[in-house]
């Protein structure tokens, strides 16, 4: 919908922790500097909300432990400590961190505002869904473009890296949720993957398994991206009534069109193909309500990447 003037609110999420590599924690703040809010046409008015560092939270984490060591004596706890140990590496600075993004996107966003949460890696984006379903009363669908599936539960993760798991654990697909705070699923027919070419044995199972829908990258190619969008929206939102988070790895992209992230997979998507995406995705209007840009790590390339990033900021928010 052209010409609808929209708030947009930004919040940076300096995580790192879900993935080995450092770098997608500083992606916020560069951002930031580089004024990336003047590339949108001027019908959006953005503002970043805040910037949520990993570092000043997960000692805030170690702060209130410590005040509590007295239970980690406790019986109860004993007991913890005996289990296998834990699948998710970080689980309790993860748990505290995305708790704070949860309540700090319900805090600062009304179900008007478009919320734009940049990382990061990928792991925020089950704290960004389920905020958005409690926002938008449930009614939300998922674009998500990845390379990879994120559907890897604790149990079948081949790395404990919680960035492979978010989407298995939105769906409330794990065993047991280890995030209390966690209390909106989505339901799996609401999600649609596109650009998929790096999937784990037991995740692509699952996937299969659970009737997840995806379009690989080669099948982009085959059947064009504007077939891809249009039957993916067809799909998550039927009746046209679905609010639409659009979850965007960079890795989705050609690693030639983006350098800069961890785990560099050929063959992907490239600005036209996203364009194509968002453009098809706008045509929702209002309902177009939420994004995650993740996975972006300047360390390990500058140029080209932000570069990138200006473009894929700037496709997005045109009129
Ligand atoms: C693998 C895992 C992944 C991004 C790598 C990797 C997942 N499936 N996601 N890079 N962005 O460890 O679960
Ligand atoms: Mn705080
Ligand atoms: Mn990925
Ligand atoms: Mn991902």
């Amino acid at each position: 919908a052209k010409g609808f003037w929209r708030k947009v609110k930004i919040l940076g999420l300096a995580v790192s922790i879900g993935q080995p590599k450092k770098g997608v924690e500083w992606t916020p703040q560069i951002l930031l500097d580089s004024q990336i809010s003047n590339l949108f046409h001027p019908q959006y008015e953005a503002d970043w909300i805040g910037i949520l560092d990993q570092q000043v939270l997960i000692e805030e984490w170690k702060q209130k432990l410590a005040l509590n060591s007295p239970s980690i004596e406790s019986p109860e706890n004993t007991l913890l400590q005996e289990e296998r140990p834990p699948k998710i590496k970080n689980l309790g600075e993860l748990n505290y961190y995305m708790e704070h993004q949860y309540k700090s996107i319900l805090k600062n966003i009304s179900s008007t505002d478009f919320l734009l949460s940049i990382g990061g890696d990928h792991s925020v984006a089950s704290a960004t869904i389920s905020a958005s379903l409690k926002l938008q009363k449930g009614n939300l669908s998922v674009i998500w473009i990845d390379a990879h599936g994120d559907c890897n539960t604790p149990d079948i993760s081949p790395s404990g890296n919680y960035h492979g798991m978010p989407l298995a654990h939105v769906f409330g697909l794990f065993k047991k949720n280890p995030f209390s705070w966690m209390s909106n699923f989505l339901p799996i027919q609401r999600c649609v993957q596109i650009g998929i070419r790096d999937l784990d044995g037991e995740e692509e199972k699952l996937m299969n398994s659970i009737g997840l829908k995806y379009f690989t990258a080669s099948q982009v190619r085959n059947y064009g991206i504007q077939q891809v969008i249009k039957d993916s929206l067809a799909y998550v939102d039927p009746e046209n009534n679905r609010n639409i988070h659009l979850s965007l790895d960079v890795d989705g992209f050609d690693p030639t069109f983006v350098p800069g992230t961890g785990t560099l997979a050929p063959n992907g998507l490239f600005i036209e193909d996203y364009s194509v995406v968002v453009d098809e995705i706008k045509k929702c209007g209002e309902r177009f309500s939420s994004m995650d840009l993740v996975e972006v790590n300047f360390q390990i390339e500058k140029e080209q990447t932000l570069k990138a990033v200006k473009e894929i900021l700037k496709t997005t928010f045109s009129d």
